[in-house]
């Protein structure tokens, strides 16, 4: 037969080196079982609303306004609505040109990045400008966008953590550049030693890689570390060194699940250090609505703030963001209502505050739970979760199971994952899709599920692993740190 244009042999060599994790095998797998009538537990995404968490209600109800401007004449509109919501609503429609039915500018609605710039500011105690701020479908896009601004070929490489967030993995394959990895210290609580990032750029550099951006995920995914701010200001004394552009993925912000060290912005820090380091380091920061006590995935909300690139490449970016025309306008409500919430003395204000207060606390409760219970299981050892939304538990399997999953044609952590999905239903995702050290095992599960279903589902999976350890055990030679 002849081929095709479109044929697998013919297809983007990049497209197919590219592999995403979160959704991959076990994913697939999981949703076969489902269909098939099984309970799953799906642990693999951070999709808070999947998992019930209930969305803020001011923000639902301002963009239900700005989607129904019609309710806005209707003379109980009052009845259904608070006032302050209303007031919001038609505050956003007056900076549309057509309501939500209109493309916006392709870098967001002006006035909308006014309000992320305020947010900039006040979080940080430094200016923020709105031109350097573009508003995206997700951060996922923007992430998508720099990279590809900053890729040129496969000479490019890109220091990415690992384990890593298989976004950049993935963009970076796609683009036909080169990841060049730097390892978090698990022993370390996952903190990011300059040395090791050094031997990296050495390493990369020896093999004629043009060492480009370093990529940090603060707090991690799916390691769940808070940066702490000498860290990050190594992190930028490095990059200014080495001229990298630091991309610091702040997804996680509001996800912080202790009080020894709270989340401090890249940009803050870069401010902090003043000359040469501020007006010298390139910076773009990405921020999102799908995380935190918001968690609205679905609707596709982000920015990225750029520090210190110049004109002529903001100029480019904006042509790049120019092609997709628009990001989704109701997802830059979104955003506008995340950085400018109902304040002290506002009628929704006492509402809202219960909504994220109660969300932020049981998932500082339920990282806790999740992590106590892997350490209670035998061959498990896994680090607190300080932040974002995930546990890695470090699974050691003994040399039968690592053997059975070879005979089975499985990667060892993919063996386990999959018979623990059998088992349990719980749907998780294996190390090996991050990146982890040889012969080192993993998984990721979400701190997702509901507070109340935590401890049922941390017995279930304490009941599969024991077992499972006991039928492969012969007590040597088991995979460890
Ligand atoms: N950066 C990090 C570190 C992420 O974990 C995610 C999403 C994103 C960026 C992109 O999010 P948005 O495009 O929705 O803004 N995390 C995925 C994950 O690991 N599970 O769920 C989604």
């Amino acid at each position: 037969m002849a081929i095709k244009a479109l044929d697998y042999d013919t297809l983007n060599e990049n497209v197919k080196k590219c592999q995403y994790a979160v959704r991959g095998e076990l994913y697939l797998r999981a949703s076969e079982l489902q269909k098939e009538g099984k309970k799953i537990i799906f642990t693999n995404v951070g999709n808070p609303h999947a998992l019930g968490q209930k969305p803020l209600t001011f923000p639902r109800q301002v963009v239900a306004l700005c989607q129904a401007p019609f309710l806005l004449d209707d003379p109980n509109v009052g009845m259904l609505f608070p006032a302050d919501a209303i007031a919001r609503a038609k505050h956003y429609l007056s900076l549309t040109s057509g309501g939500l039915g209109a493309y916006s500018d392709s870098r967001g609605l002006p006035g909308v990045r006014k309000e992320v710039a305020e947010f900039i500011q006040r979080r940080d105690g430094y200016p923020s400008d709105p031109e350097l701020i573009f508003l995206t479908d997700g951060a996922s896009k923007g992430v998508m966008q720099i990279l590809n601004c900053v890729i040129r070929g496969d000479g490019d490489g890109i220091l990415v953590p690992v384990p890593q967030y298989p976004l950049y993995s993935a963009t970076i394959s796609l683009l036909g550049g080169t990841l060049v990895p730097y390892y978090l210290d698990e022993s370390e609580n996952w903190g990011l030693d300059v040395n090791n990032l050094r031997q990296s750029v050495a390493q990369a550099r020896s093999q004629g890689i043009t060492v480009r951006a370093m990529v940090i995920i603060n707090p991690g995914n799916p390691t769940g570390q808070c940066l702490s701010e000498a860290n990050i200001r190594e992190i930028l004394k490095f990059c200014y060194n080495e001229k990298l552009v630091l991309l610091g993925d702040e997804v996680y912000q509001q996800n912080i699940y202790q009080d020894e060290r709270p989340f401090i912005s890249s940009k803050k820090v870069l401010m902090e250090m003043g000359s040469p380091f501020s007006k010298g380091v390139q910076l773009v920061s990405f921020h999102t609505v799908s995380k935190g006590y918001w968690g609205e995935c679905g609707q596709r909300g982000g920015y990225f703030e750029m520090t210190n690139l110049p004109p002529r490449v903001v100029e480019e970016i904006y042509k790049v963001s120019s092609i997709a025309l628009s990001p989704n306008v109701p997802a830059q409500i979104f955003m506008g209502l995340m950085v400018s919430p109902p304040k002290p003395g506002d009628i929704s204000y006492d509402q809202f505050t219960r909504e994220s207060k109660g969300t932020l606390e049981s998932l500082r409760r339920r990282a806790r739970i999740m992590t106590d219970g892997f350490n209670s299981c035998k061959n498990i050892v896994c680090n607190f979760t300080e932040g974002a939304m995930y546990s890695f538990p470090q699974i050691r399997l003994p040399p039968g199971a690592i053997q059975a999953a070879k005979q089975a044609g499985k990667v060892p952590d993919v063996f386990y994952c999959l018979k623990l999905l059998e088992a349990t239903g719980i749907s998780t995702v294996p190390g090996s899709g991050f990146g982890q050290k040889e012969g080192v095992f993993h998984l990721r599960t979400t701190i997702l599920p509901a507070e109340e279903e935590m401890p049922e589902i941390m017995d279930s999976f304490k009941k599969f692993n024991d077992e499972f350890m006991t039928q492969y055990d012969n007590n040597v030679g088991y995979s460890r740190m």
